[in-house]
């Protein structure tokens, strides 16, 4: 028996003690995907300089294999989320690119268009003052609907820089509706079954007014536009101490919760790791979602097995894969910690109103090490026991450093 085996006998017998179904568990923790961004593969960087990366992905093609040795280490990252025209293929090949991916056992994503780096779009995209630069907006935004046929996606994911840096700038109304006419617009155009995900950002770019500021303009927006539309949650995206697990709790009850971006800050829209700042936010977030899972209300399950789970960080000073490898796992981590409050009890307390007792479960769950039922679970999977260790050892980082070398930027699918 190795290390983390015996190690996984004794939690596993813990956990059987309090009541625990540990093949549940493991079961919900298998069927746990987390996607990838393409433009995490890349070389990014500040607003100050972005530093180059030996061996960072120069176009889609290596984007989508950086991704699927990502899902091969850590058998949960089946997906990767494209942004166009990032990620926009030669002759618009979009089934090449499907099945570039699907050859190498991963499938595209969320489609991200992007309205925020034409010169067009200095005043906005949707918001803009001028009818010919929302209808270029609108023309992109129903071609990534398009896109999302082709590519197989379910999910158009929209983040806006769209705002305004003065106040008397532009008619902060007249913005309002030209968001809620153009997303109308998109939202019919959606493939059927595929939904609109709704991301909102407090500042930035714009410092003034921002057109989707928070959880309550999208999630008033998504409800107009109907069920397809729904509210998608950027860790990153809040002012310092905001209850996120709160607001994950709300729109989770409203059937509004789309998916996440993942990712910590310190600060602001930091992209660090996520979990790597404040695992504890992390996990009491995944003790919604969870809860939500296990829910009596099957309107709540449904919603919950649905929301997409993305990373939205672009590693600047401490690699590519090894730290995207890190953030999934980091991931699984607190779902897995989640997985393991005992519900029953929990409620028992809370019932009670013994509000120390209630807190002492969570914070017992989250103190509990479930890395080895995390290994023996991606053992299961017939993935590396340690994802981080295996990818060092497997000569991926040396083959990509060496065949591609440092690349100032990125490039489309090729
Ligand atoms: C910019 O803040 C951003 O990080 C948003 O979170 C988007 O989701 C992402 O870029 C990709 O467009
Ligand atoms: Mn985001």
């Amino acid at each position: 028996m190795s290390n983390h085996q015996a190690a996984y006998a004794v939690l596993a017998d813990q956990l059987a003690a309090q009541g625990i179904d540990i093949v549940a568990v493991k079961e919900a923790i298998k069927g746990h995907k987390i996607e990838t961004p393409s433009w995490g593969y890349a070389n990014s960087g500040t607003r100050f300089k972005a530093f180059a990366w030996p061996g960072a992905a120069r176009t889609t093609q290596e984007k989508l294999d950086d991704a699927a040795m990502v899902h091969r280490m850590t058998g949960c990252a089946p997906t990767v989320a494209i942004h166009i025209p990032w990620d926009r293929p030669d002759n618009d090949d979009y089934d090449g690119m499907r099945q570039y991916a699907a050859e190498r056992g991963i499938a595209i994503g969320a489609v991200n268009p992007n309205v925020f780096q034409d010169d067009a779009y200095r005043l906005g995209s949707l918001g803009n003052p001028d009818r010919g630069i929302q209808e270029q907006a609108l023309d992109h935004m129903l071609d990534c609907c398009q896109i999302m046929r082709k590519v197989g996606s379910n999910n158009l994911s929209l983040w806006f820089a769209d705002g305004t840096n003065y106040a008397g700038q532009d008619n902060l109304r007249a913005r309002k509706r030209r968001f809620e006419e153009g997303l109308g617009i998109v939202y019919r155009n959606l493939p059927a079954g595929g939904r609109m995900l709704i991301e909102y950002k407090f500042f930035e770019p714009a410092f003034y007014s921002t057109d989707i500021p928070d959880w309550g303009t999208a999630y008033a927006w998504a409800m107009k536009l109907g069920p397809q539309a729904q509210v998608l949650v950027d860790l990153g995206h809040h002012a310092q101490g905001v209850n996120i697990e709160q607001i994950v709790a709300f729109l989770l009850d409203e059937g509004k919760l789309g998916g996440f971006h993942f990712n910590n800050r310190k600060y602001a829209d930091d992209d660090l790791i996520v979990g790597s700042v404040n695992p504890y936010e992390l996990f009491l977030i995944y003790c919604e979602l969870v809860a939500a899972e296990q829910s009596d209300d099957a309107a709540l399950r449904a919603t919950a097995h649905n929301v997409a789970y993305m990373i939205d960080q672009c590693h600047n000073v401490e690699g590519k894969l090894a730290p995207m490898i890190l953030s999934v796992l980091n991931c699984q981590e607190a779902y897995a910690k989640a997985q393991i409050v005992p519900r029953a009890k929990l409620a028992e307390a809370q019932a009670e109103g013994n509000v120390l007792a209630a807190h002492k479960i969570l914070t017992d769950a989250f103190r509990t090490d479930v890395r080895p039922l995390l290994a023996q679970v991606r053992e299961e999977l017939g993935a590396p026991a340690d994802p981080i260790a295996a990818y060092w050892a497997s000569g991926y980082e040396q083959r990509i450093r060496e065949a591609r070398g440092l690349a100032a930027t990125s490039g489309g699918f090729q």
